[in-house]
């Protein structure tokens, strides 16, 4: 791949370090300091705990690990260290206020450009292609996107507000879209942003299969329930058909039905569910039911990755589904741009080559997969990242949802969780053999 230039690396990792503080400071100035000390889940910390965190792993990685800075506040690193505390006992943790989180993730950040203007960008992965610079800005956007679905939970007005996406449309489109055997180029070994669990390149076969050519719909989905999906076990894998019965879940989160109709609660608002946008906050297991519903099944991760950059003509894979060229409000519901997913077939800009649409962006997509490492997967820079989820605990995500940044989100871009989760901006489109 073509040498970047110092320069064109300082000003893009500028770039990527300020859109994520602006929306950070969107995300936590838009409620009071109350709210920001809350915790709105029990599956979320405080929004002030994300801020705070923010601040410390760009400390301990651009100031500490880059630029080999003595610790400013070394008492903090464990009360921000994810590992030593899950996101429920967080409230009662000694943490930073409002106030002081906010000056020290800014203290740390004018440090840290100061660190890039002038740090050499070669000499190790770390700071090749401003790597750290990147990864720091990627775990800004994903701890922003994690703020949202906060928001999302929490109870109150709205505090958020954004403009509607562009219209969709499926008329004239088919419904599902051939993939042919063959096989093609999963992960990178040449993107510079790329972190550990999207590496290396390697060539993998995948059979024939068919793929939605959009999302699975809230429409679509009111049928399964309609058709009693949420009350035959037969769709439901044995800990999915555990799950909705302890919990009693019979729809997405976020929704219920009043007066004959389906309504959600979306960022503060009570509104009609849309028909003809995709689902949103469903379980991997609610999505495996729909689909064996619906005579299908989930896309593997390799089927998801083929059908999103493999081009047919040239035979390589490209970094998104429409080309090699970065995301444009055109071509992907990205950078928390609108607050929902746009309605089935829209961005007709940004389909595949074999006219698949809305794989980057609008809603995460559950694979069938499980989170495992790619052959040759190295660790870096820290196990932490990806290496100590890896197994049959987590399924993998992909595409990015509306809530995530273009920085976080490519066609080799892997996101996993447990398999009940579904406060996330988590969706699905399903897939046959051919
Ligand atoms: C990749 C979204 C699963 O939020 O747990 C943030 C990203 N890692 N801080 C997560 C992450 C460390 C991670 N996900
Ligand atoms: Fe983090």
């Amino acid at each position: 791949s073509p040498v970047v230039p110092d320069d064109v690396l300082r000003e893009r990792a500028l770039e990527a370090l300020t859109t994520a503080r602006a929306r950070t400071a969107l995300l936590t100035t838009c409620v009071d300091d109350d709210e920001l000390t809350a915790q709105h889940s029990p599956l979320m910390s405080p929004l002030v705990w994300d801020l705070a965190h923010i601040g410390n792993q760009e400390e301990q990685w651009l100031l500490r690990a880059v630029a080999g800075r003595e610790a400013i506040r070394p008492e903090i690193d464990s009360v921000y260290d994810a590992f030593e505390h899950p996101r429920a006992e967080r409230p009662t943790l000694p943490l930073l206020s409002p106030a002081e989180s906010r000056t020290y993730a800014s203290d740390v950040r004018g440090r840290v450009l100061d660190i890039l203007e002038a740090h050499p960008l070669s000499g190790g992965p770390l700071v090749d292609s401003a790597f750290a610079f990147g990864m720091i800005a990627q775990h800004e956007q994903q701890h922003d996107e994690t703020m949202l679905i906060t928001h999302q939970l929490r109870r109150g007005p709205a505090a958020l507000d954004a403009p509607e996406p562009p219209a969709g449309g499926t008329a004239g489109l088919p419904a599902e879209v051939l993939v042919p055997k063959g096989p093609f180029t999963m992960g990178t070994s040449a993107e510079p942003w790329a972190l550990d669990n999207e590496r290396p390149a390697h060539r993998r076969d995948v059979p024939a299969y068919f793929i939605d050519t959009t999302p699975v719909t809230n429409g679509a989905f009111q049928a399964f329930i309609a058709e009693g999906g949420y009350t035959d076990e037969r769709w439901w894998a044995p800990e999915g058909w555990d799950q909705i019965r302890k919990h009693g879940i019979t729809a997405p989160l976020f929704w219920r039905h009043e007066g004959g109709q389906w309504l959600r609660r979306r960022f503060g608002v009570t509104e009609p569910v849309p028909e003809d946008e995709p689902v949103l906050h469903v379980s991997w297991y609610e999505a495996d039911a729909y689909a064996r519903w619906a005579g299908r099944r989930l896309p593997t991760e390799a089927e998801w990755e083929k059908a999103a950059r493999h081009d047919p003509v040239s035979g390589r894979s490209r970094r998104y589904p429409w080309g090699d060229e970065d995301p444009t409000a055109t071509r992907a519901n990205l950078d928390q741009r609108h607050l929902r997913p746009a309605a089935a077939g829209a961005y007709p800009d940004g389909a595949s080559p074999l006219g698949v649409r809305q794989l980057i962006g609008d809603v995460w997509e559950w694979t069938s997969s499980d989170f495992l490492p790619y052959p040759g997967f190295v660790a870096f820079p820290y196990r932490e990242y990806s290496e100590v989820f890896f197994g049959p605990g987590h399924k993998v995500l992909r595409g990015g949802s509306f809530a995530v940044d273009r920085v976080a989100c490519r066609g080799t871009f892997r996101n996993w969780d447990l398999p009940v989760r579904r406060q996330i901006f988590s969706g699905f489109r399903t897939a046959r053999d051919a």
